[in-house]
């Protein structure tokens, strides 16, 4: 299905969506889920292209500033009509620069074990000195094998919405970051300030998505048609990058200091996020866990036995 023929597919479920479960992407910290990526934010200045824009900040494990949030809202109609998925990345300041969100949906992998490509990628431009429009875009991953930073690329687009589109900032906003939407400042925790990186005020870069179009998107235009709908309930991982040219990822990656080796899989770098669901708010127990919880379950039946 070329991105074309998915436009009416889209504006059909556009205009059936009856209840909204729209989010408040200017809300505090606190109403969303901070995730961490290879168990922290990301490092500092550690831009790859000569730009100050774009750099992804936050603090390391367990601060109250992270730099990579998800939220959820359901919109109380069957199925994920009307649901909402919205992220929010931190940044060093508002210079223009692109997000780029890659989600990899677990378990839609051949039938012998589960993929770790990236399925598809949501962009948004962003920067208070964009001359473009800062439109919120969906990706579809090129044919390389998408598994790594080096192997990572895009192939066709459909533009979500635009800049100049009338109710963009429902779906869009660059904010500096103050005691309005950062629960650290709000509260005035020890430590908390609104420029991490010391160059000037940070940013959150907050968007939101309909679920509806998310799903009809990893449906239709990246070729998953034979797999099940995204629901609330649907498995997946993030990875976060940036670019100041739009066309490929040439500035920050998430998780990863400016020199790494770009050929490793996103998974060997660390620096995939843990597997949430989309509705999720603590990652989903890996199988290991699963075993371990199982372990001690075991050995507490064992106990209560020996104990009669
Ligand atoms: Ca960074
Ligand atoms: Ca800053
Ligand atoms: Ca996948
Ligand atoms: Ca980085």
């Amino acid at each position: 299905m070329t991105t074309r023929n998915l436009l009416p597919l889209l504006f059909s479920l556009l205009i059936t969506s009856s209840a909204w479960g729209v989010i408040a992407l200017n809300g505090p910290t606190d109403d969303w889920t901070a995730i961490e990526l290879g168990g922290r934010s990301d490092f500092l200045d550690d831009e790859q292209a000569q730009s100050s824009a774009g750099d992804i900040v936050g603090d390391d494990i367990g601060g109250n500033q992270l730099g990579f949030y998800k939220q959820y809202e359901t919109g109380g109609a069957a199925g994920n009509a009307g649901d909402f998925l919205a992220f929010r990345v931190r940044v060093g300041n508002d210079g223009k620069a692109h997000l780029y969100i890659g989600v990899d949906i677990i378990s839609d992998g051949p039938a012998t074990g589960t993929d770790t490509d990236i399925d598809f990628y949501i962009g948004f431009d962003f920067g208070n000195n964009n001359s473009n429009q800062d439109n919120i875009t969906f990706y579809n991953p090129g044919s390389d094998l998408n598994v790594s930073p080096a192997t990572s690329s895009f192939s066709s687009e459909f533009v979500y919405k635009q800049g100049s589109d009338l109710d963009f900032s429902t779906y869009g906003q660059l904010t500096g970051v103050s005691s309005t939407n950062d629960s650290a400042l709000f509260n005035s925790l020890p430590g908390s300030t609104n420029d991490i990186n010391g160059d000037g005020q940070d940013y959150f870069v907050s968007f939101q998505v309909e679920m509806s179009v998310l799903n009809a998107v990893y449906l239709g235009m990246t070729g998953n048609s034979g797999n099940p709908d995204i629901t609330a309930s649907t498995e997946m991982s993030f990875v976060v990058t940036t670019s100041t040219n739009g066309s490929n990822f040439n500035q920050d990656f998430g998780g990863v200091p400016k020199d790494f080796d770009d050929t490793e899989t996103w998974s060997d770098l660390g620096i995939s996020s843990s597997t949430y669901t989309a509705d999720g708010t603590s990652p989903v127990p890996e199988p290991a866990t699963y075993a371990l919880l199982f372990g001690f379950f075991v050995m507490g039946f064992a106990a209560v036995r020996r104990r009669r």
